[in-house]
């Protein structure tokens, strides 16, 4: 390999250099996250061979039937975490409860929320899917019992955030708040390999990203920003792109390097949308905003929004700075054209 190469564990550990008063279980916790996402991308990638695909009979906590794939990649992620003993506990979108550190591991002052496979119904059909992290560090005293105070914090104050998306290639994708990397897995070599530096996102893009199939359960605001966004949304006053994949790395990741706007906004089936604050708007939101984009609900920027319950939702319009305000005018009714 070239010498010259940065993989992720050179680049965290550069960027643990950048913070003094770091520790290096930080960089213990993210290579061991990759590690799990290497573990995770060789399941998914032989999908197609093995008896993996299909449900296991099983629920999550949201009444959806688990994949084969989804159990897998969530042990991975439970596996992993512990291994790290950086953490002093973890909430997975497929475990109702926290989930407690192995006993024979050490503990830490860091907590991941995770969601180990978004998208799985997509696997049988060779849609990318991909895993997504969230860290925040401790607020109660290390001497006290861990507890949801310190999980249900705003997402301002995620010190790290990532996702990595398993499609053509495996990439990870994160920020510790001094910029987005992303990464590229080399098979060959089985390391992440930096080849998206510092990534920022077009203050303005021409791909709208919502599942139209909801049109007439949404509230008129949300209707009259897509229909104006078809017609004037592109540069130019052109028609923005249609492109949808339902897969939320996918679509988020597209425009993360392409610009453009996702919606997941709430309607009458889903009052407070579908998509989970902690999973998966806080981390995506963190990332987004440090790549120069923006995250909201339609009314409030994500990062602020103080969580009441691990599994809550929110609406989420999230992308290129200029369509999610735009998108935000029309969702508050300032404008209907
Ligand atoms: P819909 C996948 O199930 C997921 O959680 C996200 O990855 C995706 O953006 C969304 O749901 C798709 O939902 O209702 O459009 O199929």
């Amino acid at each position: 390999m070239n010498s010259f190469v940065m993989t992720l564990n050179r680049h965290i550990l550069e960027q643990e250099r950048l913070y003094p008063q770091a520790t290096g279980a930080f960089t213990n916790l993210l290579i061991d996250i990759a590690l799990a996402a290497k573990a995770i991308s060789h399941e998914v990638n032989k999908a197609g061979l093995l008896d993996i695909f299909g449900a296991v009979g099983t629920q999550n906590v949201f009444g959806e039937s688990q994949q084969k794939l989804d159990v897998m990649a969530n042990d991975a992620m439970i596996k992993a975490l512990n291994f790290s003993g950086t953490l002093c506990t973890m909430a997975s979108e497929e475990n109702e409860d926290l989930i407690p550190i192995a006993e024979e591991f050490p503990k830490g002052k860091y907590i991941c929320c995770f969601d180990p496979l978004d998208g799985s119904s997509n696997i049988d059909v060779n849609v990318s899917i991909g895993t997504i992290f969230s860290i925040f560090r401790r607020v109660t005293h290390e001497d006290q019992p861990v507890s949801l105070q310190d999980v249900l914090q705003p997402g301002y104050s995620q010190v790290c955030a990532g996702y990595v998306i398993y499609g053509s290639s495996t990439m990870l994708v994160y920020t510790t708040g001094a910029g987005v990397y992303g990464f590229t897995l080399d098979p060959d070599y089985g390391s992440f390999i930096l080849s998206h530096p510092k990534i920022k996102i077009p203050s303005k893009g021409k791909i709208y990203s919502v599942n139209e199939g909801n049109y007439y359960k949404w509230d008129e605001g949300v209707r009259n920003y897509v229909n104006w966004a078809k017609q004037y949304g592109g540069p130019d006053g052109a028609p923005m792109t249609g492109r949808y994949i339902g897969s939320l790395v996918a679509d988020f990741h597209r425009n993360l390097l392409k610009g453009g706007v996702f919606l997941y906004p709430a309607d009458s089936k889903n009052k407070n949308g579908k998509l989970r604050l902690m999973y998966e708007a806080n981390p995506l939101a963190f990332i987004v905003e440090q790549a120069g984009g923006k995250a909201s609900n339609g009314t409030q920027r994500i990062l602020d929004i103080q969580p009441q319950e691990l599994h809550q939702r929110t609406p989420l319009i999230i992308g290129s700075k200029e369509d999610v305000e735009i998108a935000e005018q029309f969702v508050q009714g300032k404008r209907t054209e």
